[in-house]
């Protein structure tokens, strides 16, 4: 029987996605709604119940007891399939902080074109968390040293990552007594691929001990590298005004959406659009300039530094292309998909590969080289302008949101106190008082097994009336950003009276966007100032906060999460989970979920655990955030203690007689 096809209602709740699934469907073209449609699952491979790691398989464990033709028992090849997917997260995510690094040097060499260092102070800032020399010292020359420091931590052998420092002491204290102090990712990668080769490390825990091993190799190592690199080359993020979701692209310009993860590019492709010989170029074809949009984490990184609006997130990439308006898709490296290439065929999009690790059949490849990056953001973008004549009918939805995106760990510690005094200190006292209940880190992609943006979204917004403060980085930032949730006025009507009082006091939307995935890192950073600040513990475990990827799909998804658990945080993945076994049918199919939850919850204080249903999420969410505050001696958060807030109250009261105001204003009593 064939499976029931979904209406573009069912297939996404944002109204922009919906029209551009109608025109699919008009026009009789696939997208990943309908193929998902298409295709079950499976679900033996869907619950980690199948090994295919050597040729006497592939092996599919679906009875009690059953093992596979080398004895492999449901536990081991669950624990294998996971730490090979957190190995694969781990490696493209570090690999990105790689990448920055080997700018960084290029830049203080004087061997980058058209890149300078944006933010020398957080440069020297972070160069003296290393002991760098930075008194009297050119800022290349800082660069270069800090360059050479971190390309250094990729392949170290032995010893410990460097950036591990930046964690609470305590944590570094727990990652050493359990053993799982990074050498550097490279190293602990390939150990994670040697161990789960045919006939090696066969203990489903001793094997879950070195993803966490390598995923903190990555999150502490290798994405945090990234975060403190983008910022120092091309600027810590600082709220900017900016729009999101298919209607910023533009019948009056050429469109060039760019798309991936790195920003060296895309920076580059912003500043090149903006040259008067560019802008010739596009008027010459009858456009009125260049447009530039961004979708997933590209879009991110470039709307939270330049304001570039951001045309969608993961699962809009090919509705992007379906407005029949967009000249070049340029692409990088992550969460690209391969029926672009296909899909852009029926109109005139051209599909540019950019990076040397990524090329797609059928796609333009013109690669990049940071050594001449204006040149070559120039050359993709006079391909795009070539391309404007060939332009179709389009069809593009007059739907966008604007946004405050920019809510680096610097900027919200200067917000919360002043650039004399800036602090933390406002937001634990906030918590500690009840105003905030808690943080909740709402992050992670889409996924077209569920219906696009939703979760993320309900989840969200159930939180802020329950007055948890939301940060969020990804594809779930810009869902967010679609609803008009990260503006500041636009939200607060939404959410709990303590939260929107601490918003409206500090001028802040209650949903900070912090950025792209690699980005999780400024998390890791805002939850150890937190820590530092003082009165809410003394690590990150101890803090009422809790990390959500209701839409995850990617393996970057689960090193993020594994790094997250393991710096202290509950981490809740929404959809299908690779370990979920099937306890009712086979008993010791859940040892891993359990592990990963209780086990892991024993040894770092943190736990990852996978729930399907969102009001459950929501429910783990607040038992946990209340469990946190209890355990610290927090007064019970009580939801209307609050009242209403400070400029209701206000407005409320400049109606009232002046005795009447005063006693309320002052506690001074009637005459
Ligand atoms: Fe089967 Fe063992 Fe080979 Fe896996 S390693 S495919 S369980 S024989
Ligand atoms: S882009 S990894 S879909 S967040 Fe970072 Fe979005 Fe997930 Fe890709």
């Amino acid at each position: 029987m064939a499976r029931k096809r979904k209406t573009p209602e069912q297939h996404s709740i944002d109204p922009a996605a919906q029209q551009m699934l109608i025109r699919a469907d008009e026009l009789g073209i696939g997208t990943a709604f309908t193929r998902a449609d298409a295709m079950a699952p499976c679900n033996i491979g869907s619950a980690g119940m199948c090994c295919k790691i050597c040729g006497m398989g592939p092996c599919r464990l679906t009875k009690d007891g059953q093992t596979g033709i080398c004895g492999a028992t449901i536990d081991t090849i669950q624990a294998r399939n996971l730490i090979r997917a957190i190995s694969a997260g781990a490696a493209a995510h570090s690999d990105h902080g790689r990448d920055m690094a080997f700018t960084l040097k290029a830049v203080a060499n004087d061997e980058a074109e058209g890149y300078i260092i944006r933010d020398v102070a957080k440069l020297r800032t972070i160069a003296k968390l290393y002991d760098i020399p930075i008194e009297g010292r050119a800022p290349k020359e800082i660069a270069n040293d800090l360059a050479d420091l971190y390309i250094a931590q990729f392949g170290q052998q032995k010893g410990e990552i460097a950036l591990l420092k930046r964690a609470p002491a305590k944590r570094q204290k727990v990652w050493k007594d359990t053993g799982v102090v990074p050498r550097g990712v490279d190293r602990e990668v390939v150990e994670a691929l040697h161990r789960t080769h045919i006939g090696d490390d066969q203990d489903p825990e001793h094997i879950l001990q070195h993803a966490v091993r390598l995923a903190i190799g990555d999150g502490w190592g290798g994405s945090l590298i990234a975060t403190d690199i983008s910022d120092i080359l091309f600027g810590t993020p600082a709220p900017v005004l900016g729009q999101a979701n298919l209607g910023v692209l533009k019948e009056n310009m050429v469109n060039v959406v760019v798309h991936g993860h790195e920003p060296t590019l895309s920076e580059m492709i912003v500043a090149a659009s903006q040259t008067p010989e560019i802008i010739a170029y596009a008027k010459e074809a009858g456009a009125d300039g260049v447009n530039l949009s961004g979708i997933c984490c590209t879009a991110n990184e470039i709307l939270m530094r330049q304001g570039i609006p951001a045309a969608g997130n993961f699962l809009q990439q090919e509705l992007a292309i379906l407005t029949g308006s967009v000249e070049a898709m340029v692409v990088d490296v992550q969460c690209i998909m391969q029926a672009l290439v296909g899909l852009a065929e029926n109109f005139h999009t051209k599909i540019i590969t950019t990076s040397p690790k990524v090329k797609i059949k059928g796609a333009t490849h013109i690669q990049f080289d940071e050594h001449h990056a204006l040149t070559i953001a120039k050359n993709i973008l006079r391909e795009a302008i070539d391309n404007y004549k060939n332009r179709g009918e389009t069809q593009i939805p007059d739907v966008r949101e604007d946004l405050i995106p920019g809510f680096s760990h610097e900027y919200i510690n200067y917000m919360l106190g002043g650039s004399y005094r800036s602090s933390f200190r406002p937001l634990n006292d906030a918590i500690m008082s009840g105003r905030i209940r808690g943080v909740a880190a709402i992050v992670g992609c889409n996924n077209p097994r569920s219906q696009h943006d939703y979760l993320h979204t309900h989840v969200t917004k159930e939180l802020l009336k329950q007055d948890v403060l939301i940060v969020e980085t990804g594809c779930g930032a810009i869902a967010s950003a679609k609803l008009g949730l990260l503006l500041g006025e636009a939200g607060l009507d939404q959410v709990g009276p303590g939260l929107r009082e601490v918003c409206e006091t500090v001028g802040i939307p209650p949903v900070l966007h912090m950025g792209s995935c690699v980005d999780n890192s400024r998390i890791l950073t805002v939850l150890t100032q937190v820590v530092e600040e003082g009165g809410l513990g003394d690590d990150i475990d101890q803090v009422p906060a809790v990390g959500l990827a209701p839409e995850w799909m990617s393996e970057k998804a689960l090193s993020i999460g594994t790094y997250c658990m393991a710096s202290g945080a509950y981490v809740i993945f929404g959809g299908s989970s690779p370990v979920s076994g099937m306890p009712d049918r086979m008993e010791d199919s859940d040892i891993v979920a359990n592990y990963i939850s209780k086990g892991w919850e024993e040894l770092y204080g943190g736990k990852m655990e996978f729930i399907l249903d969102p009001d459950e999420m929501i429910q783990a969410t607040l038992d946990h955030i209340d469990k946190k505050r209890a355990a610290l001696g927090l007064p019970e958060y009580v939801p209307d203690k609050y009242g209403r807030s400070g400029d209701a109250r206000m407005l409320e009261m400049e109606e009232l007689p002046w005795a009447e105001r005063r006693e309320a204003l002052y506690g001074v009593a009637a005459d």
